[in-house]
Order: C-alpha cells, then structure tokens, then sequence
C-alpha cells in the first residue's frame, strides 16, 4: 500500500459488531474473561486497548516497520528505550536536541549510571571516536531541534549495524511522511506524536516503531511494565489526525520554502536554519533521505538581544508564540526560554541556541497571511 493509503487504512477495518467505519474509542480499563485466561486477548488497558492497537499498527505502516508501540507522550516512548540501559552502558547523542530529551539524559539516567557524549553528528564519522565495547545506543534526532542539523542515518546505521549498537532515530521533525529511518538502517523510529503524527495540537503522545521481533518484545515488556501508555481516546485522536498527514505535510513543505525563501531575502534576518536551502552544510544528505525539507525553520536577527527577541515575539499576530509545533496552527517559539531552557547557556551557545534565535513552526493557513505577519514583525 501507498503511503496515502496507509495513513487513511492501516490497522483499521469497519467495527466487526456494528460496520462502524471509524475505530470505536474502547473506553475501558478491563476486559470480561470467562473463566481466568479466558479471554479475547484483551485483558487490561495498560497493556492492550483495541483503539490503542489500531492506532499501533497504523504507526508501523507509516514507518514500514512490524510494530509500533503508542506511548503517553514522546519522552515516555524516549524513556522506554532508555530503560532498555544498564549502568556502566554508554550513548552517543546530537549535541542538538530536544531540550526535554537533553533534560531527561542529564538529570535522570546520568544518575542510573548511563553514561551520554553529546557530539555533533554532521559527520558521521564524528561518532567513531566514542565508540568503545560499552557503547550500546546512538541516538540521534534529524532535522535536529532547533537548529536543522542532518545527520546521515544510513551512514550512522552502517557504523552502529555491524557492532550491535542500536540505533534510535527521534523522527518528530521530519514525520514518517518525509522521511524512515528503519528503511535507512535505524533499529527504531521514535516520535513525538504530539507533533506532526497529531497534527492539531490537541493530544500529547509519543510513538516507537521497530521491525525486530526480540526488540519489540522487551519494548513492550517496559510499555507494560512501566506503563506510560496512552488512554483510548488519545488513540483516537492521533488516529483520525493521521488520515490527514499526507496531506498536511504536502501543505507544511509548501509554506515552509515560501517562509524560508522570504526570511532569506529579509535584510534583517541573520542566521537561517532550514535543510532546503543548497548551501545548508548538509543539503546534498537532506535531499538523499527525505522527501521533501518540511516547515520547520530557525532564525535570528541581526544584532538582537534578548530583549529585542522577546519584543520581537510578542509581535507575532498570526503565528501564536507557544511551545510545540506540527499542529495545523503556525508556532512561534523561543528555544531559550521556551523548549531548551534546562541546556546549559554554554552548551547553548555552543551550537547556536543563542538568546536571539526564534523557532517557526509553519502551520497549513494561508501563505499570504503567514508572509504578512512576519512583514508586519520584522517591519
Ligand atoms: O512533548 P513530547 O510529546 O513528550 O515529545 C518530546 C519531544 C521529543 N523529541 C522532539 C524532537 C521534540 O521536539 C519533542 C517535544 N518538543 C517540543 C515540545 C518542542 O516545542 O520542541
């Protein structure tokens, strides 16, 4: 099946009991068994939920991948696979990333005995270096948070394959629709649901999805054992959004290059993040693995300060200043104070998560509109 198909279709047929054409919200927590066992393989929704499953087994088409697992939010399904570590293993990670994922790598599983490098993956022979016998997970986000770095996942993949080495690819940025990392070599693809999967800011969830059988069996084992699991009508939600991905993400490419190509001939724009542009360092490797470049876009203006940042961001009349983004809905964000506020100002800085630097989210209204207020803030 097309990938169009897959998001309408997948893991969902007319409810067996009434024809009902969308999957029933199975708002239970339990499940009658005849005697102990005797069951229809459902027991207890923290495990198993039929609108939950449905939705699972649409995530894993959208990433030809066997399984998905649907997880309460995306640092749940981030901690599930972080669950899969002992003390003393070690991870090499972007030195970009998520500022809740930096968070949750530095301040809980530094604590178990985990042990993070936080490097640049532009390269990926950057990562070689790090390498040693007790190395067991690369994580990498692509585009990155903010700051659109690519890194190669078929390059990293062939280094991380033939030692063991699993390899997570946090695919929020790019949504299945452009890019999958399991076709490229990844062991899994991770998501934030919230975000483009979701696609109306209306649900928090997050996604794993993996082809190997024992991998999925111990995910799963965490899953419900940790439970960090999403309720029925949640499911739901994502569920109905997803039949619209294609769709949105066509119109999320759209705006974006119209936004990118408009911020790059402002005269009061100064760095500009966005993987389509020909001279981004890693455009030829953007090109190779994604579909299309996506609405993500990063910029700072020239000779801003803090100050003038947040004055700057509180003009906004139509892209709405607030975490998140991949909703419908264009967003504005400030990574400093906003979603990287618990990096540190110089690992910050380091990568180019300054003060002055704003995050859009381009959502799917009219490009007129979005290309008048930026006019109108910037102005
Ligand atoms: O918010 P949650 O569903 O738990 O997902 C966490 C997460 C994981 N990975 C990436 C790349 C993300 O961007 C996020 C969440 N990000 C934001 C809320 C944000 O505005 O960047």
């Amino acid at each position: 099946m097309k990938f169009a198909t897959k998001a309408i279709h997948a893991g969902q047929e007319p409810d067996p009991t009434t024809g009902a054409v969308m999957t029933p919200i199975y708002q239970t927590s339990t499940y009658a068994q005849k005697t102990p066992g005797d069951h229809k393989g459902y027991e207890y929704s923290r495990g198993t939920n039929p609108t939950r499953n449905a939705l699972e087994q649409c995530l894993a088409a959208l990433e030809d991948a066997k399984y998905g697992l649907a997880f309460s939010s995306g640092l749940g399904a981030t901690d599930a696979v972080m669950k899969l570590l002992m003390p003393g293993d070690e991870v090499i990670t972007g030195d970009d990333l998520y500022g809740g994922s930096y968070r949750m790598f530095t301040k809980i599983f530094a604590n178990f005995g985990i042990k993070f490098h936080f490097i640049d993956m532009s390269d990926a022979a950057n990562i070689l270096p790090y390498i040693t016998d007790k190395t067991k997970l690369v994580w990498i986000e692509t585009p990155t948070n903010p700051t659109m770095k690519i890194v190669d996942i078929e390059a990293i993949a062939n280094i991380t394959k033939p030692k063991n080495i699993l390899l997570c690819v946090d695919n929020t940025f790019a949504s299945p629709y452009l890019q999958n990392p399991i076709d490229l070599g990844a062991d899994i693809a991770m998501h934030s649901a919230t975000k483009y999967l979701g696609g109306h800011s209306d649900v928090v969830m997050g996604a794993l999805m993996m082809n190997d059988d024992e991998l999925y069996k111990k995910l799963w084992f965490i899953y419900n054992a940790t439970g960090a699991t999403p309720g029925p009508m949640d499911s739901f939600l994502v569920l109905r959004g997803i039949k619209t991905l294609h769709l949105r993400m066509k119109a999320h490419c759209e705006n974006g290059r119209k936004v990118a190509e408009y911020l790059k001939k402002h005269p009061k724009i100064d760095k500009l993040y966005w993987p389509g542009f020909e001279d981004h360092p890693n455009h030829a490797i953007a090109k190779k693995q994604m579909r299309d470049f996506g609405g993500m876009i990063s910029f700072t203006v020239k000779g801003a300060t803090l100050e003038s940042t947040y004055a700057l961001a509180s003009k906004f009349k139509v892209f709405t200043l607030a975490e998140s983004l991949g909703g419908v809905e264009s967003l504005l964000n400030h990574p400093v104070s906003m979603t990287h506020g618990s990096i540190p100002k110089a690992d910050r800085d380091r990568v180019g998560v300054v003060d002055s630097l704003l995050r859009l989210s381009v959502g799917v209204e009219d490009i007129d509109d979005l290309l008048e207020d930026l006019e109108q803030a910037l102005a």
